[in-house]
Parts: C-alpha cells; sequence; structure tokens
C-alpha cells in the first residue's frame, strides 16, 4: 500500500477587502488542524490568497496587478511555506501570478514536505469572457486577465506518488484528465470558485451547479484510475455566493468525503495509491483498448462540425 493521508483545505468566503496576511493566517490554521489528522498532503482552492476577482471589471492595469503575486513564496505567502516545512506536509495552492516578463496566468504549484516547489500549472481552460457582458447578472473575466496556461498538463512524482493539477474549470474537460491519465496519474488536485447561480441562465441554481461538479471529478476520476481531490472557495464574497461541495473522489469514482460548510473547514481521507492499479490494468488499461487512429478530431477540430442538414 502507498497510503497518503489527505486534506482537502476549503477556504470560506474571502471579500476584496481581506489581506493576505489574513487569509495566510487561516490557511495556517487550517493546516494545523490538518497535521492533527495527520495528513502529509494538504490541497488548497484555486486564487486561494485572494476574492475571485474575475468577477469585478477593471480597466486600469495597476488595478489589475493588485491580485497577482510577482514572487512564490513572497513576503505574504513565506509564513505559510515556513509552517508547512516545519510540519513536513506537502502542499498544492492556487494564485494568480505575474510572470517577470509581465504575464499573468491563473496558477497552481505543488510542494514536497520540503517546501520545495516541485510542480506549476497554468490554467488551460479559461472560461467567461474578456469585455464588460452587460447580458449576464454578474461578470466572470478571465479571458480578461489570464493568458491561456502555456505549461501543457505535466505530471510529477511527489510522496511516491504521480501527481498532477488541473484547475476549476479544467474538470469539465475530459481531455484535461485523460492528458494526465496517459502519464499514469494517481492524484490530480484541482481547486475551485464556482459560482452558485449560472450568470446567463437564473434557474441554474446550487444543486444544479453541484451535480455537474461532482459529475465532472467523479467521472474523471473513475475514467482515469486517478484519485482526485477538489477544492473549493466557498461561500458569499461581496455579494456573490460560490459552492462548497469539496470532494476527495477514489479511483472508482466514488466520493470518500465531501464537505458540510461554505465556511473554512478540513476534510482528510487516506488515499491508496495502489487502489489506481486494478482500474488502469483492466477496463482503463489504455495501451491495450485505447483506439488513438479514431481520436483525431480530438486534437484536429476545436468547434463541433455536425452534418450537413
Ligand atoms: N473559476 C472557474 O473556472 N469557474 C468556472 C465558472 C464557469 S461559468 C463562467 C467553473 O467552471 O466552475
Amino acid at each position: 500500500m502507498r497510503e497518503i493521508v489527505t486534506a482537502a483545505l476549503q477556504l470560506g468566503p474571502i471579500q476584496k477587502s481581506d489581506s493576505r496576511e489574513n487569509v495566510v493566517a487561516r490557511m495556517i490554521k487550517l493546516l494545523e488542524q490538518a497535521k492533527a489528522a495527520d495528513a502529509t498532503f494538504v490541497v488548497f482552492p484555486e486564487l486561494a490568497l485572494t476574492t475571485f476577482f474575475p468577477r469585478w471589471f477593471m480597466e486600469e492595469q495597476s488595478d489589475v496587478d493588485q491580485w497577482f503575486e510577482s514572487s512564490m513564496p513572497g513576503p505574504a505567502t513565506e509564513p505559510l511555506f515556513a509552517c508547512a516545512r516545519d510540519m513536513r506536509m506537502a502542499m498544492s495552492f492556487g494564485y494568480a501570478e505575474l510572470t517577470p516578463d509581465g504575464q499573468h496566468f491563473n496558477t497552481s504549484i505543488l510542494t514536497d514536505t520540503s517546501g520545495a516547489i516541485v510542480g506549476k500549472y497554468r490554467k488551460v481552460h479559461l472560461p467567461g469572457h474578456s469585455e464588460y457582458d452587460c447580458e449576464r447578472a454578474f461578470q466572470h473575466l478571465e479571458k480578461r486577465y489570464f493568458l491561456p496556461g502555456d505549461l501543457g498538463f505535466p505530471v510529477w512524482r511527489n510522496l511516491n506518488a504521480n501527481m498532477g493539477m488541473l484547475i476549476c474549470n479544467d474538470r469539465r474537460w475530459p481531455e484535461a484528465y485523460r492528458v494526465l491519465g496517459l502519464q499514469g496519474v494517481e492524484m490530480v488536485t484541482l481547486g475551485f470558485n464556482t459560482p452558485s447561480v449560472n450568470s446567463q441562465m437564473s434557474n441554474e441554481g446550487p444543486q444544479d451547479r453541484l451535480f455537474h461538479h461532482r459529475l465532472s471529478c467523479q467521472s474523471g476520476a473513475y475514467q482515469n484510475a486517478t484519485w482526485v481531490v477538489a477544492v473549493a472557495k466557498a461561500g458569499v464574497e461581496d455579494g456573490h455566493p460560490l459552492i462548497g461541495g469539496s470532494l476527495i473522489v477514489d479511483p472508482n469514482g466514488k466520493i470518500v468525503a465531501e464537505t458540510a460548510t461554505e465556511d473554512d473547514e478540513m476534510i482528510v481521507h487516506v488515499c491508496d495509491m495502489d487502489a489506481c492499479t486494478f482500474g488502469k490494468t483492466t477496463i482503463f488499461d489504455f495501451k491495450r483498448h485505447r483506439r488513438i487512429e479514431h481520436y483525431g478530431r480530438i486534437t484536429e477540430q476545436t468547434g463541433a462540425e455536425p452534418p450537413a442538414v
């Protein structure tokens, strides 16, 4: 058995006025709870250090850049790294990354138990729009503030397991999981900020949103025989509700733990990486069963092309 005691550390809402220092203090408190539960691996949400700022339309680049980190760790996040290092805990969390040459990404990192950053992923599937949209009940401006990720979907060896990261909207795309699956991934971490209502369809509420979220995580886990740890930033941020429903999903696609609140909350599970072996060597033994000669459209075509009527 290759067991990793894994904690999903959900964050409740972060308001625009909350400082990074305040958020990091909350993250450290959760880290301590996870340590008390014997966890050696913890997962925090997407854009964990700030409010979900892409809901706000900004024109001035200086207003945008205040939400980004130009170093990791930086002055505000160093105490989090120090705490994780002292407690010998590996972690993954998301933040807005500003590179030295001025590029903006929605990023997640993976650390080992010494606090070293061993993996970085930049969100590939950016939902929403890039200009103010008065037809929507609220804005979702990820396409305005971020570039699409340029690092692909890598998998790293960490804690004696094959680990990969996705970020929020990526979980809705089976291609993203499959690229990780093709590298033998055993643990997929993903943070999310998912509004509780659809800004373009007012009758799609929290129950539908949670259904689609669970469906996406459970199918990704099952079809690639991997653990999936999906962690929310939840609750009401400056009047805008986000779903909770942080999950740990096993390689059979079953939910083994789920949060019950929309606040800071920990769920923990002993995840055995060897539980991935059965699926990977039977029904999802890719080498034996995949038929790539028929999958060309997946990489040759972006939009749907129905037959002529
Ligand atoms: N953060 C993020 O990717 N949220 C999206 C909202 C989609 S609606 C524009 C999600 O897929 O949950």
